[in-house]
């Protein structure tokens, strides 16, 4: 057994006590009430979902097992001479909630190569796809097509205990990550580079090897590592991972989990939004005929945007309150690496101008930028510019967190969600009721 699988079947062990406590000792504890407000308007701030895997500060942003992204970072093995960390690494913690040392995540490298190679039969599947298919469809497509390797479902089919779930779990969420890649390159390469597909270097990580399957040059390796890193999780209440979650609890396996999380991605107001502002900002520079606007013609493209009843695609989060931390690292990798770019100043001016106007508009209870206003300039300028591709990419880095929390999920034994609903006519005699 890898130490990795080793390690989390200790923390599991000695975990579960905690839960058990929690629901035989403390079960009718309240930590949250809701209102007719909360239940209309898409539950926000109701807190009934558990996650060790990650949480979000609206003011800090996000700790992966306690640590920000800086520390993360810093923390965890890297290549030599780049700065983002191995994405092995950081499965790793988040599983364990462990820093790994350079060869428990060397191991974690060994264990991917043995199970990335994609079956023909998936290649079929999308060769067979429209071409005007949608990156986001066919990467859903991709992952459900491999269902049917499901260890979990032949193990359940099987009969096996509650206690084991997690196992096949785990050996199912392996074999999809170490896929995953090859899957997201295999797209972009047959859609939009003639089906040049470029095969796979064992010798490469997790990140770096997507980035020579892609075709880019560095520093696109450190930059997929970073981002991958970055879009990974957002606890749980967020579209995509709840999505995976709520899946995952009638215990359907990670390969219907992750291809339903992959929809709730495709949103608009979730992480289709990334493409969204890429497509915005090419607006304004069609507009402007190539030139950076100034200040006052840049305020007016957004209260345009506004006026016309659109959202600012980039900007607000239900749960931040601040500068999204994953914005600002990527604007940091932006700093570095193309300070000069047009977009990135298109970019830079948005976030002189939109905070304020958000808060003269007055509907947003956050006016700051969040992970998706900055992704998509970086990889245009590594010539990914092909924008219905951007949230492939962060499907890819969203699973890892989804598919951590699937195994705690099974291994901890959380129960199938049902929440119950109201009608209209209940709220309206609840409120008569009060009176
Ligand atoms: N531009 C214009 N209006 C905005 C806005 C924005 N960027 N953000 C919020 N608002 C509006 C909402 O549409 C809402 O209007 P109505 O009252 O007319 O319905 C009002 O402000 C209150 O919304 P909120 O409570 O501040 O925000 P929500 O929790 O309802 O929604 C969203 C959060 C992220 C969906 C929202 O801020 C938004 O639509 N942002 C633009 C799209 C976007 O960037 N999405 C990605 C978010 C990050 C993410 O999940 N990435 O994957």
């Amino acid at each position: 057994m890898s130490t990795l699988k080793q390690t989390l079947s200790k923390k599991i062990d000695e975990w579960r006590p905690r839960t058990t406590k929690l629901l035989k000792e403390h079960g009718t504890e309240k930590i949250s009430d809701v209102t007719i407000a909360q239940a209309i308007g898409g539950m926000r701030g109701v807190k009934c979902l558990v996650t060790d895997i990650s949480y979000l500060d609206p003011i800090e942003g996000i700790r992966f097992r306690g640590y920000t992204i800086p520390e993360v970072l810093e923390k965890l093995p890297r290549p030599p001479g780049v700065e983002a960390p191995y994405v092995e690494g950081f499965i790793y913690l988040l599983l364990t909630g462990d820093i790994p040392s350079d060869s428990e995540v060397k191991e974690v490298a060994d264990e991917f190569n043995k199970r990335k190679t994609v079956p023909q039969y998936v290649f079929d599947v999308l060769n067979a796809m429209p071409d005007d298919s949608h990156p986001m469809v066919m990467f859903s497509a991709a992952i459900l097509s491999m269902q049917k390797e499901s260890e979990f479902a032949a193990a359940y089919k099987s009969g096996i205990s509650k206690m084991v779930y997690w196992d096949s779990t785990y050996e199912d969420s392996l074999n999809l990550l170490a896929k995953l890649p090859e899957i997201g390159a295999y797209i972009y390469r047959k859609k939009y580079k003639n089906g040049d597909i470029i095969p796979s270097d064992p010798n490469l990580d997790w990140g770096g090897n997507f980035a020579h399957m892609m075709g880019i040059d560095k520093p696109y390796d450190d930059l997929s590592r970073l981002y991958f890193i970055l879009h990974s999780d957002h606890e749980s209440g967020n579209v995509s991972a709840h999505t995976g979650h709520l899946v995952g609890s009638a215990l359907s396996d990670v390969y219907y989990a992750t291809s339903a999380m992959i929809n709730g991605l495709a949103g608009p107001l979730h992480g289709l939004a990334n493409e969204m502002v890429l497509r915005w900002i090419q607006d304004v520079i069609e507009n402007m005929g190539g030139k950076v606007p100034s200040t006052e013609e840049m305020k007016k493209f957004v209260w345009d945007t506004l006026n016309s009843g659109q959202v600012i695609p980039g900007y607000g989060h239900a749960v931040l309150r601040k500068t999204d931390p994953r914005y600002t690292a990527q604007r940091d990798f932006c700093l570095k690496y193309l300070p000069d770019d047009p977009i990135f100043k298109y970019v830079s001016l948005l976030y002189d101008v939109v905070p304020d106007i958000l808060r003269e508009h007055g509907k947003a209870k956050n006016p700051w930028p969040n992970v998706d206003a900055q992704s998509g300039v970086i990889q245009w300028f590594y010539g990914v510019r092909e924008y219905d591709f951007y949230t492939v990419l962060f499907g890819i880095g969203r699973s890892i967190g989804v598919l951590s929390n699937l195994i705690w999920d099974r291994a901890l034994g959380y129960a199938i969600e049902r929440p119950k609903s109201l009608t209209t006519a209940m709220l309206e005699d609840i409120v008569a009721g009060a009176k």
